[in-house]
């Protein structure tokens, strides 16, 4: 039997109306074809945290505090799927550092706080980043102070919230081969005033500051059958840490999936079955799907990006060394894919949950790749 009409028999079975075996499928090429029927979930299905934990795993989403302050329906909705939370944006340099001598922890604590009361755990996002950065970085950072401001973020910041955060973002998009360094490294500001080692300088820092949370090396673009060399220079980077015995204990694979990219599973269960064997975890830290190269129909727009997500987490999620997943976002309603606006000006649906919190096919996605992942 050919996998097409495998698939296609299993969305029979399940007679789900919004399933499989409809005609979009048949113009997909095979790596786009998810390996769980589809269908819109029942309102009282159990929450996307429950069916993690189910299998030892955290699933969650990134988020503002001036979304759950303002926007109460919302918060209702992140408390009832999300297991873990990481800020969007209040725990950068930019949000942290309103001048150089001073540190800003309010809306990073009130984020600790609802975290704590709603049995998430937190995760630290992102402490050295060629981005995020407040307007002051570049007139007072510089070779000669950047080793004690990069160190003195680390340890105040790390040391503050010690013993509240499940993982912490230390390094954050490090690698871009593009720029031709024989290291496959970054040419960012970091590289640029402390050399290399700035990394694991770095990540000795955190271990320093919080001995109990988990030390992380996050990157984008590792998932795409095109991204051989970001997966290769990635792995050398993780090879050079473990070597020199540099407190490192997970990879974040950010998956931002563009549409239109394709998949190859192989490569990508290569990858993270490379990554496990040197001793690491993964965490899945920033999914979401772009949907803006699928038509405006909503039905098939939804179906399109649930089958991504599907596509995706059906490789991920059967590693077992991936103990989280992360949406960046949990609602529609809420994102930050502004610069994938749709050329059809339609609004984006790259999230599990619509605009007004109702559950979609990708939180389908999500939920049946959950119940299939083996226990942790
Ligand atoms: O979603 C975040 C956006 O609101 C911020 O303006 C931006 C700069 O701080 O960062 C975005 O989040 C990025 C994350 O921190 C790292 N990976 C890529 C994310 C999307 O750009």
């Amino acid at each position: 039997m050919k996998r097409r009409d495998f698939v296609l028999g299993l969305g029979t079975m399940a007679g789900a109306g919004v399933a499989v075996g409809v005609d979009g499928w048949r113009s997909h090429p095979v790596h786009q074809r998810p390996s769980v029927a589809l269908s819109l979930p029942s309102h009282d299905a159990q929450p996307l945290r429950e069916l993690a934990a189910q299998k030892n795993l955290l699933y969650g989403a990134a988020t503002q505090k001036r979304f759950l302050t303002s926007d109460p329906i919302f918060a209702s909705y992140f408390q009832r799927e999300c297991g873990v939370l990481t800020p969007e944006v209040e725990l950068k340099w930019k949000r942290l550092r309103p001048t150089p001598n001073e540190f800003n922890f309010n809306d990073g604590d009130w984020l600790a706080n609802f975290a704590a009361q709603n049995q998430m755990a937190l995760r630290g996002h992102t402490l050295v980043w060629h981005k995020g950065l407040p307007p002051w970085f570049a007139t007072h950072i510089n070779a000669l102070n950047a080793r004690d401001q990069m160190l003195k973020h680390i340890e105040t910041v790390v040391g503050h919230f010690a013993g509240r955060v499940h993982s912490w973002d230390v390094v954050n998009e490090a690698v871009f081969p593009l720029h031709h360094r024989r290291d496959g490294l970054r040419e960012n500001p970091w590289l640029q005033m402390l050399g290399p080692n700035y990394i694991e300088m770095a990540f000795q820092a955190a271990a320093a500051a919080d001995p109990n949370t988990l030390l992380v090396y996050n990157e984008v673009a590792l998932d795409f059958d095109e991204n051989d060399k970001k997966r290769a220079a990635t792995l050398a980077l993780l090879q050079r840490l473990k070597a020199k015995k540099v407190p490192i204990h997970a990879l974040g694979i950010q998956g931002h999936l563009r549409g239109k990219t394709k998949i190859n599973a192989e490569k990508l269960k290569t990858f993270l079955r490379e990554v496990s064997a040197l001793g690491l975890k993964i965490m899945i830290t920033e999914l979401d799907v772009t949907d803006r190269a699928f038509p405006r129909d909503i039905d098939q727009r939804d179906r399109q990006v649930a089958e991504i997500y599907s596509e995706y987490l059906s490789v991920v999620l059967q590693e077992p060394a991936v103990n989280a997943l992360i949406t960046w976002g949990l609602s529609d309603r809420y994102i930050w894919l502004k610069n994938e606006a749709r050329k059809d000006v339609a609004l984006p649906r790259p999230l599990p949950l619509d605009r007004q919190m109702n559950r979609k096919l990708a939180w389908s996605a999500i939920a049946n790749n959950l119940k299939a992942a083996p226990k942790r």
